[in-house]
């Protein structure tokens, strides 16, 4: 199974896919952690590229085939080896964040980036968006480090990223399970994880 955490910045993503891989391991699954971009030594190298604030990146499109060529390599070296040994796959980001930061905030079209998006193969088979306030989002990031090249960005940009994955969600009712964790502690939070991953895996 494949699992995918999508939501802006400090939305809390990976602190609920650590507890939940610890959750399922519990039942003796193999669960494999992963993140984009970066979770590959090429990849490692695109992401200070692309997070670094003194990049001189200008061209939205040169930006977005950077992450693709992080995802494609991620793909093939960490999440299709471990989907194929049958292990659950946890990614902190995938392919909607291209969507929501790349279309969404950077305005550029889907119809025109579509074809690099037929390069990904593979889809989770659940995504689980952590959908909360910039405000609370950036503010979260503030209080840990230095802000990125995507963070430095605008409120507006983070508005834009936060409306576009909602609209992905609700195209994609099937896979994405929107959680609006706004208010919510952490526990709180997890429990909804819980629920939603349960009633997946009880599925299958
Ligand atoms: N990007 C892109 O543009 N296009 C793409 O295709 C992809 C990515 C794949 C990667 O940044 C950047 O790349 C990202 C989008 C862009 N841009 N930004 N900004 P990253 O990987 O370094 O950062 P991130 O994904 O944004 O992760 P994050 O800031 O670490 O957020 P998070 O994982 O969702 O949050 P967290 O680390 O779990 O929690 C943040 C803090 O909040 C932490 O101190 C927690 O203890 C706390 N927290 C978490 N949950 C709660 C609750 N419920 N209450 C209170 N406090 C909480």
């Amino acid at each position: 199974m494949f699992i995918s955490f999508e939501g802006i910045e400090g939305a809390g993503k990976s602190t609920q896919i650590k507890r939940l891989a610890t959750y399922l391991e519990s039942f003796g699954y193999e669960v494999l952690v992963t993140f984009e971009p970066g979770a590959t030594h090429f990849g490692a190298s695109l992401r200070k590229v692309l997070l670094d604030t003194d990049t001189q990146l200008t061209d939205p499109v040169a930006e977005t085939c950077l992450f693709i060529a992080d995802r494609l390599e991620h793909i093939s070296q960490v999440i299709k080896p471990a989907l194929d040994r049958g292990a659950i796959v946890l990614t902190d980001r995938f392919l909607d964040s291209t969507i929501a930061y790349q279309c969404g905030g950077r305005q550029l079209s889907e119809a025109s980036l579509q074809p690099l998006f037929d390069l990904i193969l593979i889809s989770p088979d659940l995504t689980i968006l952590l959908d909360t306030d910039p405000n609370e989002g950036l503010r979260r990031a503030k209080a840990r480090a230095a802000l990125d090249r995507f963070e430095q960005e605008n409120f507006s940009f983070h508005e834009r990223v936060r409306s576009t994955f909602i609209d992905i969600a609700d195209r994609s009712q099937d896979r994405v399970h929107v959680l609006s964790v706004d208010g919510l502690s952490i526990d709180e939070v997890f429990e909804s994880v819980k629920i939603v991953v349960d009633e997946k895996i009880n599925r299958r």
